[in-house]
């Protein structure tokens, strides 16, 4: 077995005072520093947005957490949020970066959101990250981050689907929570055999 830590989306604006933030998203930040010695390889993932992106309410004159019909399905509305070169984009402060032995990057396509580490949100473009595990031998992740009905939750249901060994541990993920969608991706990520610690 080799086991790596996915660390999804640890980024300013999804931690307090942020643009989405995630209440107590912070939290979670010493708890991730602290498994990161106990596996083979660290990954972290960075929501990473241009100016415009089509995932914002502000590119359709609507308002924030509504919800349109792109070609790829239905996309939540969000607020500004990751926007490249921005600081809240970056990495929280307290996140031991330096650990890690990979950062993807998503959502840079102003078209199509990318909640996924592993695809677009039309479930079909790839990061690469499939790839780079693949090649790497790892055959077992557990994901951490922000947050857990989102980019944690189709991450999840991804990697399982790829034939990935997937435990989510909910200690150090906080949610949007948001419509039910907890709840949602809770069931969603236990129906593609994703273990929930
Ligand atoms: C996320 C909404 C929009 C996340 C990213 O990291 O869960 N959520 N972009
Ligand atoms: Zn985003």
């Amino acid at each position: 077995m080799t086991h790596s830590l996915l660390v999804i989306d640890v980024q300013n604006d999804f931690c307090p005072k942020g643009t989405l933030a995630v209440t107590n998203g912070d939290e979670i930040v010493k708890g991730i520093n602290a498994l990161m010695p106990d596996f083979d390889a660290v990954i972290l993932t960075q929501d990473w947005h241009p100016a415009g992106h089509s995932s914002f309410a502000t590119s359709h004159d609507a308002d924030p957490m509504s919800v349109i019909q792109m070609p790829y399905g239905a996309q939540v509305l969000w607020p500004d949020h990751c926007i490249i070169g921005t600081s809240g984009a970056q990495f929280h402060q307290d996140l031991n970066v330096d650990h890690a032995d990979m950062l993807i990057r998503k959502g840079y396509n102003a078209k199509i959101d990318s909640y996924s580490a592993f695809f677009e949100n039309d479930h079909q473009t790839p990061t690469g990250l499939e790839g780079y595990l693949r090649t790497r031998g790892i055959d077992t992740l557990t994901l951490v981050g922000l947050a857990t009905d989102f980019c944690v939750n189709y991450s999840a249901v991804d990697a399982a689907n790829l034939g990935f060994d997937v435990t989510v541990r909910m200690d150090l993920c906080r949610a949007i929570d948001f419509d039910g969608s907890l709840a949602a991706a809770v069931e969603g990520m236990k129906n593609a055999g994703v273990t929930i610690a």
